[in-house]
């Protein structure tokens, strides 16, 4: 059996039912071939980072897969497509987003997929429930969790919401 990699993925979603639409993406790569997801964080309800839109609710799941990292990120968009996503505006409102945030202890620099995700160590939206899940997550250049500077504003536009997604 091939060796499987830990990654961890952002789940994000501020349209519609927001909860039904985390709880599908997780349902939804469950069924992935290669891909098992075992663990989930609870879910936030974020402030938006970018222009004005409606809040989000985001959570973050633990995967175990035996695909490679660009497989994976195929495995996410899928999902993204399934659940109706629109790619209209970069950073507007969403069904669902799933970021791949860490691969292993890999970097990876490709042209459509950079792995630690660039920016997660900037979004308290993915950092507070990833610390729920990792003490010591893969962070860009090699930075450590103990060392961002992560202001008491950022942290209170981040408010529990509900517990986990179910996982199998
Ligand atoms: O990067 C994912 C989509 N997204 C989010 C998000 O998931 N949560 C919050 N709070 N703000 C966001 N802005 C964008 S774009």
């Amino acid at each position: 059996m091939p060796e499987e990699t830990a990654a961890f993925l952002g789940l994000g979603s501020n349209l519609g039912d927001r909860l039904a639409n985390l709880q599908r993406a997780a349902d939804l790569l469950t069924g992935v071939r290669g891909v098992r997801v075992v663990r989930s964080s609870r879910v936030y309800q974020t402030a938006p980072v970018g222009p004005p839109q409606p809040d989000y609710l985001n959570a973050v799941v633990e995967v175990r897969t035996t695909l490679a990292p660009g497989e994976l990120l195929a495995a996410c968009l899928g999902v993204e497509d399934a659940m109706g996503r629109v790619r209209a505006e970069r950073w507007g409102p969403r069904v669902v987003d799933v970021d791949v945030l860490t691969y292993g202890d890999d970097d990876v620099e490709d042209p459509d997929l950079t792995i630690p995700h660039p920016r997660m160590h900037e979004r308290a939206f993915v950092l507070i429930p990833l610390m729920e899940l990792t003490a010591e997550p893969h962070l860009p250049g090699g930075r450590r969790l103990a060392d961002l500077r992560l202001g008491s504003a950022i942290l209170t536009d981040v408010e529990p919401f509900a517990p986990p997604l179910r996982v199998p």
